[in-house]
């Protein structure tokens, strides 16, 4: 996966009569997401929008203007372009322009991760890009590559429309087949016995604060089974449990594109393979409590509903409420008020997730015989293990953390014979 730094002019624009105050705020949010480099602004808010090239021509200028003064080699509007509109601003202006459509799928072409997410993702891209395959690409040969390219790749620009529409009836069928499968292969993912806590919510909540502030800088270290130094996955050590694994997953977006929700799901359903959920929450948005539902709405269409999950109510720093742990009446999930900005409310809300984490994988003491040697070094590979003592008469008494279905299957998995050496204390 390439990373690249993209410096960018934004051009904020208004979802159709007035927009909301925080629009500024997201679409940084989003270009940030896509790890682009925010060189100025422009707002055109206040201009009905332009047949020919979006923006009408006094903002153009000015928007030339800024592209210059920044050096940006990208501009990105807060709108849905068509690609005649996309073309003739690329011409007028200089350089690239991609538009939210664009910039989300970006987005969700970094962040796959799942087999199922990247076919999904392609698929979208492809989609997308068919639209816009038309001669008159060689004003931007210079720049080909990098954010909104990413993916497909470039080679498909030069593919026609027929090739991409055989690609994607191919996707269709894998995914349609992947799909089929995943019912059946769900405990698979369970294969390694560190906990994940997936941090989930709308983009701009603070997850990507909320999950540096949990990791620091200490958490970069070499670690065996994330060696591809995903930047969006960090181990931390929580109290009680040893490591566990932080996720910083793809946000909800406010107005995504409807040919988009696809994609996002299934960018998203790498939520389902965590122990715990952190939803982060914006307490300071006006739609704070609908918010809650569609993210919860969604998270059971597919199928992570029923996970542990932990309420952060971040942004306490905005409004005027205790931090820590509030107590609730009813049944729902707990809930901690943080500021991941000023790094309050933390102690509380790690607590929080040892005490989740603590139910999810209780901590076994195994009595292994001698000749249990391979169930004992799977477990260290694992790294389930927290302590050891070897018995006088030969073998071993572990402390191992992991969920008892891994337990069951490591032993399914190993001859019957080494599991007849294994006995819970
Ligand atoms: N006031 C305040 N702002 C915050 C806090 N946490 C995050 N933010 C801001 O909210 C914006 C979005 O944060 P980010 O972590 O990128 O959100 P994400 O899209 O959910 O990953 C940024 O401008 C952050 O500085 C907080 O606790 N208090
Ligand atoms: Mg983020």
């Amino acid at each position: 996966m390439t990373s690249i730094s993209d410096h960018a002019v934004l051009v904020y624009c208004a979802a159709g009569a007035g927009g909301i105050d925080n629009d500024h705020e997201e679409f940084a949010s989003l270009a940030h997401a896509a790890n682009v480099t925010v060189a100025g602004s422009i707002d055109s808010r206040r201009l009905k929008p332009d047949a020919h090239a979006f923006i009408g021509r006094g903002k153009i200028l000015e928007l030339a203007a800024r592209v210059a003064e920044t050096n940006a080699g990208l501009v990105l509007i807060d709108a849905e372009l068509s690609p005649a509109q996309e073309r003739n601003l690329e011409r007028l202006v200089g350089c690239r322009v991609l538009d939210r459509t664009g910039l989300i799928l970006d987005i969700f072409a970094q962040r796959a991760r799942s087999f199922e997410g990247r076919l999904e993702v392609e698929r979208a891209q492809l989609r997308y890009l068919s639209t816009r395959l038309v001669r008159g690409w060689t004003h931007l040969e210079r720049q080909k590559g990098g954010i909104g390219l990413r993916g497909p790749g470039e080679s498909q620009l030069e593919t026609d429309r027929r090739l991409i529409g055989k690609r994607i009836t191919y996707l269709t069928r894998r995914l349609e087949r992947v799909q089929r499968q995943r019912v059946q292969g769900r405990e698979q993912r369970r294969r390694t016995a560190t906990p994940v806590v997936a941090l989930v919510g709308y983009t701009n909540a603070g997850k990507t604060t909320l999950f540096n502030a949990l990791t620091g800088d200490s958490a970069v270290a070499a670690d065996r089974l994330f060696a591809t130094l995903d930047p969006l996955l960090r181990r931390i050590s929580v109290p009680g449990i040893g490591p566990a694994v932080v996720a910083d997953t793809v946000g909800f977006v406010s107005r995504l594109p409807h040919e988009l929700i696809e994609a996002f799901r299934a960018t998203l359903t790498e939520a389902r393979d965590a122990d715990v959920l952190v939803h982060v929450i914006d307490s300071a948005a006006g739609e704070r409590d609908a918010r809650i539902e569609i993210v919860n709405q969604v998270l059971e269409e597919i199928g992570a509903g029923g996970l542990p999950q932990i309420e952060v109510y971040n942004k306490c720093d905005l409004i005027d409420a205790a931090l820590g742990l509030h107590p609730r009446s009813d049944e729902g999930p707990e809930r901690v008020y943080v500021s991941a900005r000023e790094g309050r409310g933390l102690e509380a809300l790690r607590e929080s997730i040892a005490r989740l984490l603590g139910v999810v994988h209780k901590p076994l003491r195994l009595r292994l015989a001698p000749g249990a040697g391979r169930l004992r070094a799977r477990l260290f590979e694992l790294g389930a293990v927290t302590g050891e003592t070897q018995r006088p008469e030969g073998g071993w008494v572990m402390d191992v953390r992991l969920r008892e279905s891994a337990l069951d299957r490591l032993l399914q998995e190993l001859a019957p014979e080494e599991s007849g050496n294994v006995a819970v204390c």
